[in-house]
């Protein structure tokens, strides 16, 4: 039975990972210790609470489906989140975004948000015990719907997004104070453009000051980390985006902040776990957005697919102590708490394949000989009995090990 895992068979399945050198019960333990940083925007289709009706828009975003059942406001979505973490296993931490303020009855603007607005949700995470991170939102947003912010020709609005995230990092800061670890506050901006524009050099370099501008203001890495985001392409951004891969990676290491590869971002045939090393041999963290790209959407629900275990693998040969693991995903047509579950269980199911798997040595594939034995080892990895360890590390956490039949979600 999915939902009934057998005790004997976690410890034959202990023996047989024993044989190839591998730990189950230190695997479990170690992916025990991973906080998943898990998006509150998953639960009300990146709508936010700024006001009656207030819904994605702009930003080369887009959301699809009609299931019922969107978070309406802080409680609705507070509720939400206690169904989806009560099928996550282990301990995590929330991500917020500055749209998820509590404002009142009065608009406050972007550029006038501060951490008083956020008093609940660092209440609710320390009552769960979870760790907050934060996004500046610079979207859904009059002063947005150009499809320019940091990088927009008018300075009255570079000026208002750089007001908007600076006290975004402040906010973070806060945070990072109050809950005694650094939280991490990252920038995806959607400027872009349908059609090239002449002047990229121009455009970038105007965003290039924006940011020169926010993180002059200096915060104690003991209380906010920083990372920049980067896109391919966008809905309404198809031909440039200014904040581009190669644009943040420069960017962010000559001003020593982290990158965060989101795995939607990137054109299908690359593989983001290989982009890992690259950065980590010169950086000292990075961030993730797991996220499952499909055609023209970055933002499907991620699966245990190749992709997400490759990436996976990569982390932990890396070290997971230099990789933050946050989710990016949304979708509309599915029920969102289980949605939110399903994706953060499949990258936990990902961890712990890489975790079971043999130390570099046996799967060394350097030495030319070496290199079927390779091959025949992660084929002969596929068959070990990795559900049975799944399942064991669900029940120390009290959560059934499958999600079907469906939960009351
Ligand atoms: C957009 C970026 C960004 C957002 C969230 C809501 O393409 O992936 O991370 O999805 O901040
Ligand atoms: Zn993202």
């Amino acid at each position: 039975m999915a939902d009934r895992p057998d005790v004997r068979d976690f410890e034959r399945a202990r023996e047989r990972y024993a044989e190839i050198g591998v730990d189950a019960a230190g695997a479990i333990r170690a992916l025990a210790e991973v906080r998943i940083s898990l998006p509150c925007w998953t639960l009300d289709d990146v709508s936010g609470f700024e006001g009656e009706g207030a819904a994605l828009a702009g930003g080369g975003l887009a959301v699809t489906g009609a299931h019922p059942g969107r978070a309406r406001g802080p409680e609705e979505l507070r509720r939400a989140l206690d169904v989806a973490l009560a099928l996550i296993p282990g301990r995590h931490r929330l991500n917020l975004h500055a749209m998820y303020g509590e404002f009142g009855d009065r608009r406050v603007d972007r550029d006038a948000i501060g951490p008083e607005h956020f008093a609940g949700w660092a209440a609710f995470a320390a009552e769960r015990r979870l760790l907050l991170d934060f996004n500046a939102t610079c979207f859904s947003h009059e002063r947005a719907a150009s499809g320019t912010t940091l990088a927009s020709r008018d300075p009255g609005t570079r000026a208002f997004w750089i007001e908007h995230v600076r006290r975004c990092r402040q906010i973070a800061a806060h945070f990072g104070l109050g809950q005694g670890a650094p939280a991490l506050h990252n920038l995806w901006i959607p400027d872009g453009a349908k059609e090239a524009p002449e002047d990229r050099l121009g455009i970038r370099a105007t965003l290039r000051e924006s940011l020169d501008a926010i993180y002059a203001v200096r915060h104690d890495p003991v209380h906010l980390l920083d990372s920049v985001e980067s896109k391919l392409f966008g809905l309404g951004s198809e031909s440039f985006v200014a904040g581009s891969h190669e644009f943040y990676l420069a960017y962010a290491l000559s001003r020593g902040l982290l990158v965060c590869f989101d795995t939607g971002h990137f054109h299908p045939t690359e593989s983001v776990a290989d982009k890992l090393s690259a950065w980590l041999a010169f950086a000292p963290a990075v961030l993730l957005h797991v996220s499952r790209g499909v055609r023209w959407d970055s933002d499907h629900v991620p699966l245990f697919d190749d992709a997400v275990r490759e990436l996976m693998t990569e982390a932990v040969r890396c070290g997971l102590h230099r990789v933050h693991i946050a989710l990016d995903f949304f979708d509309a047509s599915l029920p969102r708490a289980g949605a939110l579950a399903l994706g953060a269980r499949a990258v936990q199911k990902a961890l712990l394949f890489a975790l079971l798997r043999p130390a570099a040595d046996p799967l060394a594939p350097e030495a030319g000989d070496d290199a079927f034995r390779h091959l025949a080892l992660v084929e002969a990895l596929s068959t070990m009995p990795f559900g049975a360890v799944w399942a064991r590390f669900c029940e120390e956490h009290a959560v059934p090990p499958a999600l079907w039949p469906r939960p009351a979600v």
